[in-house]
């Protein structure tokens, strides 16, 4: 069996206000070249299907149209999650019917416990969940309160969802598992015993790869970069298929595409397939000169790309207009971003701020941000604040 991985469409998401569904479409278009060229026997779209719980129409129209091309048109199966952005209630909506033409969706974790089987294999659909809803459905199991009650992480809500999982597995058969979440490597037996947190991040605890080892193979969706797959063979992010922010342009790594995952008895292989974007995303960090210098801005794909430009050593007193003469060089600037001269390294920064006394400092980061001084009355309303601040403690 082969199946195309793709995941984290977020269909109807912008970019700072600009709209990417065309950059979508142009994405959409080489996943199905490279799902037809390939003879894959499924598409699987690892959850983040749309980009918001209420999708815009014009989001709604768009997958519409990719769901029909995939099925419909060339008879392909899609195996389809939701994700942390999907409203899981409202892309519910035709699961039955869809199902007859080979359209699997599941939404809700109830759904997670009935496996595709084909002849070789069984694909298990896990959406995104979280506690509560892992609550919610056990409680309805009827397991007994006291166990509902003790599931408060994603942990306690995982560990019962594998066992359960693990009864409907057929031992002659390869399984397959797409899911929603951050799951982290695990580390060694010794690393965890020195470090308590581990498996935490941001005090949050993640799943991690070892709780998946009796899937063969893991489809992940969530986090949008194919690098931050936990493993190199067995559990994949397909990240996202289009770049959605500049943090990403500035990555010369990102380079964005599908996973095609050929799956027989004996060995499970996986190729990466790069998909080209439409319009680049370019991050530019120059001072004001090299900007507008035609040896500078020849060399960079105007009118084509995105630009996401940081103007550094910038003078704001002396300018005027800098995003429409920016525009008039680059074309479509999605994100201006400025460096003052002024600014001072962050250790300066900081020690000057502890010398400051409060109404300075209200003084200070009002000048960062308008370029003034307080007037007068401001000023007064500052010291009344302040005063009446004084006196509450
Ligand atoms: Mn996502």
């Amino acid at each position: 069996m082969k199946l195309l991985h793709t995941a984290d469409w977020h269909i109807g998401r912008t970019l700072n206000g600009y709209s990417l569904l065309d950059e979508q479409k142009a994405a959409f278009k080489q996943i199905m070249a490279i799902a037809l060229a390939e003879h894959v026997d499924g598409i699987v779209i690892a959850g983040d299907i749309y980009d918001r719980a209420v999708p815009s129409t014009d989001a709604v129209t768009t997958l519409d149209q990719m769901l029909q091309t995939i099925n419909i048109e060339h008879h392909l199966p899609i195996y389809a999650i939701a994700g942390n952005h999907d409203g899981a209630k409202r892309l519910n909506y035709g699961r039955e019917w869809l199902a007859h033409t080979d359209l699997y969706l599941n939404t809700l974790l109830a759904e997670a416990f009935t496996p595709i089987e084909t002849p070789d294999a069984q694909i298990f659909m896990l959406p995104f969940f979280d506690p509560i809803d892992a609550r919610v459905y056990y409680q309805k199991q009827g397991l007994p309160e006291q166990e509902v009650k003790a599931i408060h992480t994603i942990n306690d809500a995982m560990d019962l969802v594998l066992t359960d999982l693990k009864q409907l597995f057929d031992p002659n058969k390869r399984r397959v598992l797409i899911t929603h979440f951050t799951v982290t490597p695990k580390l060694d037996t010794e690393l965890d015993l020195t470090s308590e947190t581990t498996s935490k991040v941001g005090g949050l605890a993640t799943l991690t790869t070892d709780q998946f080892d009796q899937f063969d193979y893991v489809m992940l969706g969530h986090i949008h970069t194919r690098l931050a797959s936990p493993d190199k063979e067995r559990m994949r992010y397909a990240g996202s298929p289009v770049k959605f922010n500049v943090k990403e342009a500035n990555s010369k790594f990102h380079g964005k595409g599908v996973d095609i995952v050929t799956i027989t008895d004996d060995a499970i292989s996986r190729e990466f397939m790069p998909i080209k974007p439409q319009t680049d995303l370019v991050a530019l960090k120059e001072d004001w000169q090299t900007l507008i210098d035609p040896a500078f801005y020849q060399m960079q794909p105007l009118e084509q790309a995105w630009f996401a430009i940081t103007v550094t050593n910038f003078d704001r007193s002396r300018h005027l207009n800098v995003r429409a003469q920016l525009q008039q060089i680059y074309g479509t600037i999605v994100e201006l971003d400025y460096q003052d001269r002024q600014t001072t390294t962050d250790e300066q920064t900081t020690r000057k701020i502890d010398e400051l006394s409060p109404d300075e400092l209200v003084n200070q980061f009002f000048h960062s941000i308008t370029g003034n001084d307080l007037s007068t009355d401001q000023q007064q309303l500052v010291d009344q604040i302040l005063v009446d601040l004084r006196k509450e403690e």
